[in-house]
């Protein structure tokens, strides 16, 4: 393929309800989406950084930085753009994943776009649906976090996440716990809040039986996790720790994770999401398709992912009134606790440009040179 220009367009989403994390409260999402045209049609991106790089190091305006200044002119520097193409022609640039993934993806939406191929037959998808799990924010009150879950227990999803901090974490579980009884699939998510001195505080949710703890202690701190998974009962997961397939290899290979949660955004793609998970496949270790509050546009290559076969555990593949009152696509929407896996062209779901320039706060065009 041949770009001749791409747009950068951010947009700023309300969403529904404020989310708390141990990083900080999500209230809305300004999200940079690409659109990449070429002569025979265009794709679309969603980056994942957030607002601030209190997640990972990456955030949005420093994204849109180095995809216009760095990233961009190696792409026009293509003498021929595939999809495939694209992470060896960034490799020069150091880190910046998310920054490097929302081009691949666009790449890969224009390419079976033009093909009338999809993400989810494209990568590998052997499902037509994808269980839903969904993950619970920080609460001011137990209270408060038993009528949320059940809100969304009646709603279907099949699987409920806590986010969890020093402080939020035994009562919360337990007080779920007891309320839902023992077949509620539950797990909790620490976002790097704590160390591994806190490892006999942590053995406190072994009676629980959680599916997983994930990422409970700071994304360097690999062997940490090992000696902690020796520690407690609940399996551990990886999130931030895992950047690319090597580190899912390395991370296996130490003991640190039993699970290993995939973002395609933090890996630098989804062809390296799919690698990720083939050596998670190898080593017999589930994953599962996590989520960074996507819109319908990211959300809908998560689904496609999510559909491959060692997907095997629920993901944060939420609805989308999970987060926002209107989607920009066509809205992903509960059946008995799934989501349908787009088979329509590339990411298989339509932009809906009026509700994208309603949201639009700023766009920017790089023009081939
Ligand atoms: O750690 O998984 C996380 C959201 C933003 C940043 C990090 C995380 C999350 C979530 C929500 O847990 C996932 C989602 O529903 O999209
Ligand atoms: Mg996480």
């Amino acid at each position: 393929m041949k770009l001749t220009g791409v747009e950068l367009r951010r947009i700023a989403l309300p969403l529904v309800s404020p989310f708390r994390t141990s990083f900080g409260t999500q209230t809305s999402r300004d999200i940079l989406l690409l659109r990449v045209c070429t002569p025979d049609g265009e794709g679309w991106g969603e980056c994942v950084a957030l607002t601030d790089p209190t997640y990972s190091p990456e955030y949005v305006d420093g994204a849109q930085h180095v995809i216009r200044t760095h990233l961009l002119p190696r792409v026009f520097a293509m003498q021929d753009v595939t999809a495939a193409g694209i992470a060896p022609a960034l490799a020069a640039v150091k880190g910046h994943q998310m920054a490097k993934a929302v081009i691949e993806s666009a790449v890969l939406d224009a390419e079976l776009r033009q093909l009338g191929d999809s993400f989810g037959h494209h990568l590998g998808a052997v499902r037509d649906f994808v269980d839903s799990g969904v993950s619970v924010g920080i609460m001011g009150s137990v209270a408060e976090l038993l009528d949320d879950v059940g809100s969304y227990l009646d709603q279907g999803y099949l699987r409920i996440k806590l986010k969890i901090e020093p402080g939020w974490d035994i009562e919360p579980v337990r007080a779920v716990r007891e309320r839902f009884g023992d077949d509620l699939l539950l797990q909790v998510d620490a976002n790097t809040a704590y160390t591994l001195r806190d490892a006999t505080h942590l053995a406190r949710l072994d009676p629980f039986g959680l599916l997983l703890i994930e990422q409970p202690l700071p994304e360097h701190d690999v062997r940490g996790h090992a000696e902690l998974a020796k520690r407690i009962k609940t399996p551990v997961c990886l999130d931030e720790s895992i950047e690319s397939a090597q580190d899912a290899a390395e991370a296996i290979a130490l003991g640190a994770c039993a699970i290993v949660n995939i973002k395609p955004g933090r890996v630098g793609g989804y062809l390296e999401a799919r690698r990720v998970h083939d050596i998670c496949a190898a080593n017999d270790i589930p994953v599962w398709c996590g989520g960074m509050l996507e819109t319908g546009i990211g959300r809908a290559a998560n689904v496609a992912l999510a559909a491959l076969p060692n997907f095997t555990l629920p993901g944060d593949t939420s609805a989308s009134d999970r987060y926002y009152r209107e989607d920009i696509t066509e809205p992903f929407v509960l059946e008995k606790g799934r989501l349908r896996v787009p088979t329509g062209p590339g990411i298989g779901v339509t932009p809906n440009l009026d509700a994208i320039e309603a949201a639009t706060t700023s766009v920017e065009t790089v023009q081939a040179t």
